[in-house]
């Protein structure tokens, strides 16, 4: 029995072993800020503001505010300075006079609620404060502050918990049209229209429960899955093909080029899409595209029940929390 005893203990412990760390209520969320090193304007020579000292001063004020927030505190309200603010008019601008043509009907009908309800115009950077109580009046969604370019596992598991990491500084000046990094101007105007929406904002939960105690494998393929949805991805509307992805809905240029005939297009397939290689310093040389939101997400679904995970997962809403079910 002792022998017995030990060996369904090391099993036990040699199980907990292979599960890496992940949050199982809101509040853990805290320890979910690891920043990605790559395109920091502190360390990389090619950001647009590497050598500029009161750039890198403003980002780390915003890195502060990120690193001490916790969950529950209302999100920082920012003083945009005018250069900020006429960075974001540029970007607004610009973008807001392809949506009619480009976005997809979600993505315009929720862009028209922020601009009646969060202050969303040409020369104001809207509150998250603002964004995050009309998403969690739609969807339930809410935003926390994040520093930066996040590891995608804890990326993906805030999404677990309908909470986006949200940055909230902005891109350099000299380059308003384009931004290595994500920054105000990409979750404003990329991200937080489609998070309105209930189907997507169910895709995104669903990708972000996928990647709970996953191994580095699956989640590689998650983030991957999210890059070619939740970031580029396109769907058929009324015979139209239109833009769902944010890293299109914020950028100038390769919206109007994903949506040129001149890249190759792939029905969405999560088997394929998972592991299909990406480009993150250039325009996409491939584009994946859905049926419509909730086909793309009862096809996630499939595809995540094939994970495999030495335990379920259950996410209980009235508590924002994860039970963890047929543990040993
Ligand atoms: N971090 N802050 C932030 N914003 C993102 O959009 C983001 C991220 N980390 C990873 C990521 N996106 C994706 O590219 C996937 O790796 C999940
Ligand atoms: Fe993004």
């Amino acid at each position: 029995i002792t022998s017995l005893k030990r060996l369904a203990k090391d099993v036990k412990a040699s199980r907990e072993d292979k599960v890496p760390w992940f949050p199982r209520k809101i509040q853990d969320l805290d320890k979910c800020h690891h920043l990605i090193t790559k395109y920091h304007p502190n360390l990389d020579h090619g950001h647009p503001g590497y050598s500029d000292l009161e750039y890198n001063k403003r980002r780390a004020f915003f890195a502060d505010l990120a690193f001490n927030y916790r969950a529950g505190d209302p999100l920082p309200h920012i003083e945009y300075t005018a250069q900020e603010t006429a960075t974001w008019r540029e970007v607004y601008r610009k973008l807001r006079s392809l949506y009619p043509t480009h976005a997809c009907t979600q993505y315009l009908d929720a862009f028209q609620e922020l601009e009646k309800h969060c202050g969303y115009r040409e020369d104001n950077i809207p509150q998250l404060q603002d964004v995050s109580r009309f998403l969690k009046e739609r969807t339930g969604f809410q935003l926390r502050p994040a520093a930066g370019l996040l590891s995608a596992r804890d990326f993906l598991a805030s999404l677990a918990f309908r909470v986006f990491q949200c940055t909230q500084y902005i891109r350099h000046f000299s380059s308003p049209m384009h931004s290595p990094e994500p920054d105000c101007c990409h979750e404003l105007l990329g991200h937080v229209p489609m998070l309105a929406d209930k189907e997507f904002a169910q895709f995104s939960q669903d990708i972000g429960l996928a990647s709970l105690g996953s191994s580095e494998e699956e989640i590689e393929k998650l983030a991957t899955l999210y890059w070619f949805t939740v970031e580029f991805g396109l769907c058929k509307q009324n015979g139209l093909i239109k833009a769902y992805g944010a890293g299109l809905l914020s950028s100038y240029g390769e919206l109007k080029y994903a949506l040129s005939n001149k890249p190759e297009y792939k029905p969405f397939d999560p088997e394929v899409t998972a592991v299909h290689p990406y480009q993150d310093q250039a325009f996409q040389p491939v584009y994946f595209i859905a049926e419509n939101l909730e086909d793309a997400k009862v096809k996630l679904q499939n595809y995540a029940m094939k994970i495999k995970k030495p335990f379920a997962l259950h996410y209980d809403p009235f508590t924002s929390s994860i039970e963890v079910l047929n543990t040993p």
